[in-house]
């Protein structure tokens, strides 16, 4: 009966253990499909010290199987002792040098792939973009484009794209799993970084530092089109005059709203660099609501609402007067039209 108990345990285990992993394999949300530089250069290295592991691995066992059949007590030489090889200096020599030898193998191309990764000789004719993670958002802006966006960040593929990262608050770690390595992002100093994509699509971005209450859900998106539909991207962004864009009636009394609410004091829409929450410019762009919701009118009636039974600990709760179910409708209306590019998460495949 024990036993029997014993193994449906062990079963559960195992097929809980393989339930949650098979969750790190999400569609672009893994390092084990590399679809980018840094990514890849990871996945280069964990190739080979999963080797070299196995290698070793496997020359233990066999040893072990080696020694246990050979020198096992056999009937009439109880007394026996095997040869003893104490102090010889040909094994102690090879086993000394095996170790040396494969650190050696995993150490040259490690050093390289960081020296690699941390060339930002490029930065001079690249893009360049300061990242500031915040309590828990990004914000990006696009160094010398006037273009400040929020939670999404555009980059084109297949060119080296140079992230300057700051926090405004706490420590927080900027990872995009499927292009890129982790990069740590402090208050204090600027820590750099490139990202690069070969491929169009939507990668998921998590922060990978824990950074309070809500750290989990402080997800963001690498959205990589190709150069022309970037450039396109960029015109739309900069062509975007918060003031004169043609509202139907009920986005005007959510516009009307927004500006009564304080909401402003928060939240730009366009380029200025202001960043107490999220720049809403391209808004109606996104796919997510504050990174993590699905998005739509329901959604952001929610997050308006009550913020807090989203994400606890936000920047956002308790700093704006309380919005009733329609006033929050009416100002989702408006930020719903807030869609300056054809460009956006959908369009690239998500
Ligand atoms: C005190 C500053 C502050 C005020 C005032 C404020 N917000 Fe926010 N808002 C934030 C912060 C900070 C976040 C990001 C929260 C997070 O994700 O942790 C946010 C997130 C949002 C989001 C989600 C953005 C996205 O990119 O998905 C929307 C929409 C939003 N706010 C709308 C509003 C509206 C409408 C008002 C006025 C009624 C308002 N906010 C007032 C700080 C503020
Ligand atoms: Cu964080």
């Amino acid at each position: 009966m024990k036993g029997w108990m014993g193994r449906f345990k062990s079963l559960f285990l195992l097929g809980t253990l393989a339930l949650i992993l098979s969750g790190c394999g999400k569609e672009n949300l893994t390092a084990l499909v590399p679809k980018g530089y840094g990514a890849e250069a990871s996945m280069n290295l964990i190739i080979l010290s999963t080797i070299i592991m196995l290698f070793v691995f496997f020359i233990v066992i066999l040893i072990y199987v080696i020694v246990l059949i050979r020198f096992r007590k056999k009937k009439g030489q109880e007394d026996y002792i095997p040869k003893q090889v104490e102090g010889n200096k040909t094994l102690e020599t090879v086993w000394t040098l095996i170790p040396i030898i494969l650190v050696l193998i995993l150490a040259v191309p490690t050093v390289a792939a960081t020296f690699d990764l941390a060339d930002e000789s490029g930065s001079n004719d690249g893009l360049n973009i300061d990242v500031t993670g915040n309590q828990y958002w990004w914000h990006f802006n696009y160094e010398g484009e006037e273009i400040q966006t929020s939670q999404d960040i555009y980059i084109p593929t297949g060119e080296k794209v140079y992230l300057h990262m700051l926090s405004s608050d706490v420590i927080h770690s900027f990872w995009v799993p499927s292009i890129s390595g982790k990069m740590d992002v402090n208050p204090e100093n600027v820590n750099t970084m490139y990202i690069e994509a070969y491929e169009e699509g939507v990668y998921w971005g998590k922060c990978a530092e824990l950074c309070g209450p809500s750290h989990s859900l402080m997800d963001f998106k690498v959205i990589a089109v190709s150069p022309e539909e970037f450039d396109q991207w960029v015109e739309d962004m900069q062509n975007v005059d918060p003031d004169s864009e043609s509202l139907d009636t009920v986005a005007q009394d959510g516009r009307d709203l927004f500006e009564a609410n304080n909401c402003m004091g928060c939240h730009a829409i366009g380029s200025s660099p202001a960043q107490v929450g999220p720049n809403l410019t391209n808004f109606g762009d996104r796919s997510e609501v504050a990174g993590i919701l699905e998005y739509n009118k329901e959604n952001i009636v929610d997050w308006l609402v009550d913020p807090e039974s989203i994400k606890p600990g936000n920047k956002m709760t308790g700093n704006y007067p309380a919005l009733s179910e329609e006033e929050a409708g009416s100002i989702a209306d408006y930020l719903m039209q807030l869609q300056p590019s054809e460009i956006t998460p959908e369009s690239a495949g998500n």
